[in-house]
């Protein structure tokens, strides 16, 4: 494979945090012209420029794939020789200090299948800047740290596009000749590049208002083809609630007169911040009982809300450069994780976030993409939109907020705005704000941006009966990670406590802060040895290794008072016996199957903590585990395990499915709550092999007056061989096929399921005429659910990972940003064994040796050979 190096000889530059430089020249205004057409589309831009102190510099306006139509300053069109182009920048030699510049292109939204700048999606236009998507547009120094006062006019065809909207107050329309209009919008606030939007289209409104904390009135609308106007209900009371929440939580008002919202079916990520104009995928705006689960009604909630609040925590400070995304991304996760905990269960909530940091974070910080949440370098931005960025970011800030408590953390946060308001700010701005606002030294906690890896602590308690102490021996260690190979300590903030065993209690939690590499802590009193309880609450994004014996582990179980560390006893009882098993142990069950059937039966335990506490662990989270993971074992062990409890309980859970069956539809967390227990049993009884499980799971299908009962049984018979199985799968696609969103369910369904042909399967979907590579959500849905499936994609013959690799070297021409994320489960391969590491590596060779490869996916794919 030595002639792999030489076809992509052109190495892609690298960026570098250190090699930060203020900006030559500053934008404090722009006006932008559209004259709007799908084909060809005119972008007129006029910049007034300044020059940033003494220097004799051109003016370089970044570009990406445009050419200049007409160049003009001070109103002098110039010729050809007074600017020039270097790459793709357009560079213009200026004399004073102050100029105006005027510049021309033309581009064609309908063929931008990128998704990134202007482009056509259903019908609309609209646009997508972060993180580099303006200068697709027009050219403009696209850089986070020039803020600039925006008017915009878009002209366009009143029948095809009769709204036309973008960022700040809307403040003139008009008719014009041959059945066009146009409208200007001005936004008030300086704004970097990549949160300009535009939307045109034939667009209706969901309207509302609502009055901020001083008493002014904002208008709100959520714009949607007509016909989904009635799924925007959840998304409108969730706006309004997140408007009420950060004036409560934070003090913070919004701050414009309009706040619109637009879904659109064709997006990379899931929605963009843009100032008062956030447009989104419109998976997470639209919603109803029949089409959306409550994990997609959650989904709503939460992204409509991070939206929002990115308008202080992004948009009025937003970040001096691309190193700082998590300043923006890290706090705005932090803020919409405790939004939606306050609107429902934190400790439920919580259980969630730390499921999803394990499955995505701790994956990400252990491989050959491991990177710090301020990283160093990068070579295409696109690519850092990580779960390091925004959720190990959120961790880091709850960590703050922990040690410093409300009322400091919120001294610190006022602080922080305030002093930055309408600023480009780096991490190290708002850790000094955090410092000073809530009195507090977090010198060594500032590693904690700079070191890339999970850090293990491993806890040793150690009892002396004559003295009546324990000692508490705690020692940290991270893991090398590319381009880190030596580790400091961090400072570690662990809410532990010790369980008396007899009566069944703790004598108060204690905040312990780890911040050497070993040290220990001792606490007096102990008649009897104690049992830890340790990070409660998840208060540290770190692995514990401690010690405890299944007995210990029940007992916390039953007795924790933490309900994060209660969950914790219960997942890891299940994996010691799944880890012990794949090794070759034979394991005693009981314990796991009495601490479930506690679990379940007891009647002060909320019916959403149940069920997620008697779930067992993800076949991936327990390859996690595992020095090295053995897909095949792993699913054998976790299948018989699920076998087992659902036999041994069959009783309960036929109880539970039979109690749990509400009468009509509600949202309430109650409500929520019951179906989540009830699928859960559902689950179980059809792994029990009972003869009714697939009826049982056909009639719930069937009858379901909502996604989440429907979508559940769905997933549980696509598990199984059998007559059900088909049925409910044509029924669901015949139901469905029509709305893209639900349709997508189909396919990720079948994608996710644990059933011995889903590789083939899924190589079936992949050539359905309803999968398409130009839809996002779509390719996820067949193509991110598959590569997620721990079982089905690691597949020993390797088919798994080849069908990958040809959907990112396909998707690659259309949509480069999209390609780049399917590659990761490919660069695990070092967690497998030499014949899956050989197959999965020489896909990854495939895609490097792919001729026009993209940065985004060279970027990826060329880290995961290293
Ligand atoms: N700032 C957005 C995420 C986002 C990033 C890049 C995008 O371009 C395709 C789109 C959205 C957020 O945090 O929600
Ligand atoms: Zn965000």
């Amino acid at each position: 494979m030595a002639d792999i190096q030489s076809t992509n000889a052109a190495a892609p530059a690298i960026i570098h945090r250190q090699d930060y430089s203020p900006p030559d020249w500053f934008v404090p205004e722009i006006s932008l012209d559209f004259t709007l057409d799908p084909a060809s589309t005119q972008v007129r831009a006029t910049l007034s420029v300044t020059r940033n102190g003494a220097h004799e510099r051109p003016l370089i306006l970044d570009g990406d794939g445009l050419s200049p139509m007409e160049v003009q300053v001070d109103g002098r069109l110039l010729q050809g020789g007074e600017w020039m182009m270097k790459g793709d920048a357009l560079v213009i030699p200026l004399p004073g200090d102050a100029h105006q510049i005027e510049t021309l292109v033309e581009l064609a939204p309908e063929n931008n299948s990128k998704l990134m700048g202007l482009y056509a999606s259903g019908g609309l236009l609209c646009t997508q800047c972060e993180a580099e998507g303006f200068r697709r547009i027009t050219f403009f120094p696209d850089r986070p740290d020039i803020l600039s006062r925006y008017s915009v006019c878009m002209e366009a065809d009143q029948t095809r596009y009769p709204i036309l909207l973008s960022n700040g107050d809307p403040v003139e329309q008009g008719s014009l000749p041959n059945g066009r209009h146009w409208a200007r919008w001005n936004d008030p606030f300086p704004k970097p590049c990549y949160l300009f939007a535009l939307v045109a289209g034939d667009l209706s409104c969901k309207a509302d208002s609502f009055v901020t904390m001083s008493g002014r009135t904002v208008r709100l609308g959520i714009w949607v083809k007509e016909g989904d106007l009635p799924r925007t209900d959840h998304a409108m009371q969730a706006l309004k609630n997140s408007m009420a929440w950060d004036e409560r939580v934070y003090g913070r008002e919004y701050d414009l007169d309009v706040f619109n919202i637009v879904a659109v079916a064709d997006f990379n990520f899931g929605a963009m911040e843009n100032k008062g104009l956030n447009i989104f995928n419109s998976r997470y705006i639209l919603a109803d009982p029949e089409t959306a689960t409550d994990i997609d009604y959650d989904g709503v909630e939460a992204v409509v809300a991070h939206e929002y609040f990115h308008n202080w925590s992004g948009n009025r400070v937003t970040c001096r450069d691309w190193f700082q995304l998590s300043l923006k991304e890290g706090f705005t996760v932090f803020r919409d994780q405790n939004f939606s905990a306050d609107m429902g269960s934190h400790a439920v909530k919580r259980i969630e976030d730390v499921r999803v940091l394990r499955a995505a974070q701790f994956q990400e910080d252990s491989g050959p993409l491991a990177h710090p949440v301020r990283p160093e370098s990068y070579i295409e931005i696109s690519n850092f939109y990580t779960a390091t960025i925004y959720n190990k970011g959120a961790e880091l800030i709850r960590m703050i907020a922990l040690m410093l408590g409300p009322d400091r953390f919120r001294a610190g946060s006022d602080l922080y705005f305030d002093r930055h308001d309408g600023q480009a700010a780096t991490c190290e701005d708002f850790v000094k704000a955090m410092e000073e606002g809530g009195g507090i030294d977090l010198r060594q906690f500032r590693r904690w941006y700079e070191q890339a890896g999970t850090p293990h602590v491993r806890a040793t308690l150690r009892h002396d009966p004559a003295a009546q102490t324990v000692e508490l021996l705690l020692e940290q260690s991270i893991p090398p990670t590319p381009g880190q190979p030596d580790k400091q300590p961090m400072a570690i903030p662990l809410r532990t406590a010790l369980f008396d065993r007899a009566v069944g209690r703790h004598r108060g939690e204690t905040l312990l802060m780890l911040t050497q590499a070993q040290q220990s802590f001792t606490f007096s009193g102990f008649a009897d040895a104690p049992i830890l309880s340790i990070n409660r609450g998840f208060s540290a994004p770190v692995i514990v290794e401690a010690d405890r014996s299944q007995t210990e582990l029940a007992f916390l179980s039953a007795h924790d008072d933490d309900p994060f560390a209660r969950y914790e006893a219960m997942q890891q009882l299940m994996v010691n016996v799944l880890v012990g098993r794949v090794a070759g142990q034979n394991i005693d069950e009981g314990a796991v199957v009495a601490a479930i059937r506690d679990t379940a039966t007891d009647p002060k335990l909320d019916p959403a903590f149940i069920a997620e506490a008697i779930r067992l662990p993800s076949e991936a989270y327990l390859g996690d585990q595992m020095a090295q993971v053995d897909p095949d074992a792993i699913h054998a062990a976790r299948d018989a395990l699920q076998q087992r409890i659902g036999q041994q309980l069959e009783p309960l859970w036929r109880d539970i499915h039979a109690n749990m069956k509400a009468n009509g539809f509600s949202l309430s967390p109650a409500a929520k709550g019951a179906r989540k227990l009830r699928n859960i049993a559902l689950l179980y009884l059809v792994a029990s092999g009972t003869d009714d499980g697939p009826t049982m799971a056909f009639s719930q299908f069937d009858e379901a007056d909502n996604m989440t009962e429907r979508q559940s049984a769905l997933a549980t018979l696509a598990n199984n061989i059998s007559n059900e199985r088909e049925a409910a799968l044509d029924i669901f696609y015949n139901r469905y096929r029509s709305d893209a969103l639900t349709l997508d369910k189909w396919f990720q369904t079948q994608a996710f399921a644990s059933h011995p042909d889903t590789v083939d399967l899924v190589e079936e979907l992949a050539r359905h005429p309803d999968f398409t590579l130009s839809n996002p959500n779509r390719v996820r849905s067949l193509f991110g659910a598959f590569a997620g499936n721990q079982w089905a994609f690691h597949h020993k013959s390797g088919k798994g990972y080849r069908m990958v690799a040809d959907c990112i070297i396909a998707l690659d021409k259309i949509n480069p940003q999209t390609a780049a994320r399917l590659a990761p489960p490919l660069g695990r391969w070092r967690r497998f064994d030499e014949g899956r590491a050989v197959l999965m590596r020489a896909e990854l060779q495939r895609i490097l040796a792919e001729p026009g490869l993209s940065k985004d996916v060279a970027e990826q794919v060329g880290k995961s050979l290293n």
